[in-house]
């Protein structure tokens, strides 16, 4: 059953994004009604079936099973599918992008960001809170995600070396992200992040607790939604004030995800660290061995480009040390999967067990 135009306008509102995906998405789901996720609880979702009607639901229940796959549950900015009584989820339907991060504190776990983004804006203020380091940790999360990063620059007002904050972010230019330094209080200057925004796109920020996040919201909104902080004098860290994800339509026509800051910016496991690092990728192919891990091996392109100065030796540095952290977290993950697939298999079986019984 193919929707009326009204309903597809409904969804266009809440960043449907009516491409051949989405069109076969939709055709698959069968009539049923389609829902984003707009905001999550302890055990349940808020969903949005159209721009202003926002309903509290149900997962199904394996969902709710502690070893159930984290990523095969609902993030914000999933598209669901509902039952006829509006009250619970029947299916997730199939993403074109997913944003995580291994969760702080545990270590097996991933945490889901946001689902179905076009773009990643990693909120960056021009205070204490600039960090190129901490920048190209984003990008790698980012690569994985299936998303577009761009860097926003905030506090523009407030800083008096913002072309020298740019330049020292050369490589990830090169890299082909696009940069903007705003002020996030004032209108005019966020307009530069308006062609993210169109109708039928999506954009998630990221970034440390007082970057800015839920200020880029409200401005980009043209109210009051998100509360703020004041940031504390000595630190310009901000208090956490936005506690939860929550999904926005924007009088732009796009919708935007605000998050809440993150203190630590640590790998799922899932990522590639050569797509951050084109220019070391590029040195690689002229390695020797094939396989060569840039150590001490003979006939080694980077170390060489080391010697002769043409490859920053910190960048490499940081560039070692990203990739054994994504190979650690790789490993865990593997072994987490192993576990749940095991987990579900058992749930099946004791499933099955019940029905053969009756
Ligand atoms: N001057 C100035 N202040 C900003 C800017 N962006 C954020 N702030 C201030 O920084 C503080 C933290 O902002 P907030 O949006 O709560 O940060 P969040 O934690 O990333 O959501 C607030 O006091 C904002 O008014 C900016 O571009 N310029
Ligand atoms: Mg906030
Ligand atoms: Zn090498």
């Amino acid at each position: 059953m193919q929707p009326t135009p009204e309903a597809l306008d409904r969804l266009r509102a809440i960043g449907w994004p009516d491409d051949d995906a989405s069109r076969e998405a939709l055709a698959a789901a069968d009539g049923a009604t389609l829902a984003r996720v707009v905001g999550q609880h302890r055990s349940a979702y808020d969903v949005a079936t159209q721009a202003d009607e926002i309903l509290k639901v149900q997962p199904p229940l394996p969902w709710t099973r502690p070893r159930f796959p984290p990523e095969q549950r609902a993030a914000v900015g999933d598209w669901v599918a509902l039952d006829e009584s509006g009250k619970n989820i029947l299916a997730l339907l199939p993403r074109r992008s997913i944003l995580k991060r291994g969760a702080a504190g545990e270590h097996h776990r991933q945490q889901l960001i946001a689902a179905n983004v076009d773009h990643v804006l990693v909120v960056v203020g021009l205070d204490q809170d600039y960090n190129p380091r901490r920048i190209e940790r984003y990008l790698v999360l980012i690569r994985a995600s299936g998303a577009e990063p761009v860097l926003v620059l905030t506090k523009a007002d407030e800083c008096e070396i913002v072309q020298d904050c740019i330049d020292l972010l050369y490589d990830v230019e090169q890299s082909g992200v696009p940069i903007h330094a705003v002020n996030a209080k004032d209108r005019q200057s966020c307009e530069v992040l308006h062609p993210y925004l169109a109708a039928g796109h999506t954009v998630v920020l990221v970034g440390s607790s007082g970057a800015g996040k839920s200020t880029l919201t409200n401005t980009l909104l043209g109210r009051e939604k998100m509360k703020t902080n004041t940031v504390r004098g000595n630190d310009s860290r901000g208090r956490h004030t936005t506690t939860s994800r929550v999904l926005t339509p924007l009088p732009q026509g796009g919708c935007l995800i605000d998050t809440p800051g993150m203190r630590e910016v640590k790998f799922s496991g899932d990522e590639d660290i050569v797509d951050a690092f084109e220019d070391i990728q590029a040195l690689a192919a002229h390695c020797r061995f094939r396989d060569c891990v840039h150590g001490n091996e003979p006939g080694c392109a980077v170390r060489a480009a080391i010697e002769d100065d043409t490859l920053d030796e910190a960048r490499y540095r940081h560039y070692i040390k990203l990739r054994d952290e994504v190979d650690a977290a790789a490993v865990t993950q593997a072994q987490r999967r192993a576990e749940e697939a095991l987990a579900q298999k058992a749930a099946h079986k004791r499933n099955k067990d019940k029905l053969g019984r009756r």
